[in-house]
């Protein structure tokens, strides 16, 4: 089991500490469980808004114990820079193979357009990785690095959400599955929150931003279930706080942050939504997280790489076309090197190309039904 290591050694308290992972079983077929699952969970917004923090808070592992905390003069010439920590987990007897990408920095520079570009390339390149991967030869022992879930960071600071977090949002919206947090909440009383929650949600609606939705539930499941979808619902953003130490509260050792006129617990639900945040990414939803990344943010990816590649072939058949058609207006030299055998040769490549597209995407096809099946 990973604890933090800060926590009280009291088995107790241990078993307290778990994440919840270890329901993931529940959430697909048995087979799987030997193997281990693997999740990569984004996190992105601007730089200080507990980030990091929070995701320490969220697997109970320091993951970034050996960072180094940048001076204002290095954080003005920073740019985004991307971090990948990835850490091993087990929880009574499952495993799981969680993969953090960070993004600090972003917000910092002065000049912050297209924030958001090496991001997205970063997403991509994952893409494009998996796409390559699974048209070559080692098809059954592909490392999935696709990124499932980005956890996008508002600050409460704002009134709403920031003309920087409506441009990031759809510029990843269609990439990746946006969960939306409202940072730091516990610098907020619960009204703020309230309104804050409602607003953001409001424009994400008006500014046509397409974050993650929970999948409906079924008019046949029971009310309790329908009631935690329903809030689950209603929770977006999620309002988090993060802390690294653990404090005592009321006699009990909690994850908290201390001040001078009282305690903030983490994982206790009246102070805020992390306890719902980690049951959705953890308890409930990371199957779904993972399938929408892979049927639709995926699928996306794929079809538009695809459409250009064909596009890009038939556009040169035609050019070849046209110049075939019109060759008679103007002297070809004849030969093996002439253009018009290099013509022939362009075809023909562009056929070969085309030919191993279909073939890739028959045993694309063929692996995903396979997997299908194996749910
Ligand atoms: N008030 C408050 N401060 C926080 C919270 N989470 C982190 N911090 C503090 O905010 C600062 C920046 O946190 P960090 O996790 O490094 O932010 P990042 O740049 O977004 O990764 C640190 O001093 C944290 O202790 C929170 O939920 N509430
Ligand atoms: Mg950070």
């Amino acid at each position: 089991m990973a604890t933090c290591s800060e926590t009280n050694s009291d088995t107790e308290d241990q078993d307290k500490e778990y994440v919840g992972f270890a329901t993931l079983p529940n959430q697909v077929h048995r087979k799987s469980v030997k193997k281990g699952f693997d999740f990569t969970l984004m996190v992105a917004g601007e730089s200080g808004l507990g980030k990091s923090t929070l995701v320490n808070s969220l697997f109970l592992t320091d993951l970034y114990k050996d960072r180094k905390l940048l001076n204002a003069e290095e954080r003005i010439m920073q740019t985004v820079e991307i971090t990948k920590h990835t850490v091993d987990i087990e929880e009574k007897g499952v495993k799981l193979k969680l993969t953090i990408v960070d993004t600090p920095g972003f917000g910092d520079a002065v000049n912050n357009h297209e924030c958001w570009k090496p991001v997205a390339d970063y997403i991509d390149q994952q893409f494009e990785q998996y796409f390559r991967d699974e048209s070559g030869l080692n098809r059954k022992n592909i490392q999935d690095n696709r990124v499932h879930c980005c956890l996008y960071f508002i600050s409460p600071f704002g009134h709403g959400l920031r003309p920087l977090d409506v441009e990031f949002m759809k510029a990843l919206h269609e990439k990746v599955n946006i969960v939306p947090v409202l940072a730091k909440a516990d610098t907020l009383t619960p009204t703020e929150v309230k309104r804050k929650k409602i607003k953001i949600r409001e424009e994400i609606e008006q500014y046509g931003i397409k974050i993650y939705q929970f999948p409906d539930c079924d008019s046949d499941e029971d009310e309790d279930f329908k009631k935690q979808d329903y809030e689950l619902k209603e929770s977006i953003p999620f309002a988090v706080i993060g802390s690294n130490t653990v404090v005592e509260a009321k006699g009990k050792r909690v994850r908290g942050r201390l001040y001078p006129w009282g305690i903030v617990e983490v994982e206790n639900s009246a102070h805020c939504d992390f306890v719902k945040l980690r049951n959705m990414l953890v308890r409930s939803h990371m199957q779904d997280l993972k399938d929408v990344t892979r049927e639709c943010h995926y699928e996306n990816y794929r079809a538009h790489c695809i459409q250009s590649m064909t596009r890009m072939v038939v556009k040169e058949r035609n050019r070849n076309k046209l110049t075939r058609e019109s060759g008679t207006d103007f002297p070809i030299p004849a030969g093996p090197t002439g253009p018009e055998s290099e013509t022939e040769k362009l075809i023909r490549e562009k056929d070969e190309e085309l030919r191993r597209m279909q073939e890739m995407l028959t045993r694309i096809q063929n692996n995903m039904s396979s997997q299908n099946e194996a749910f």
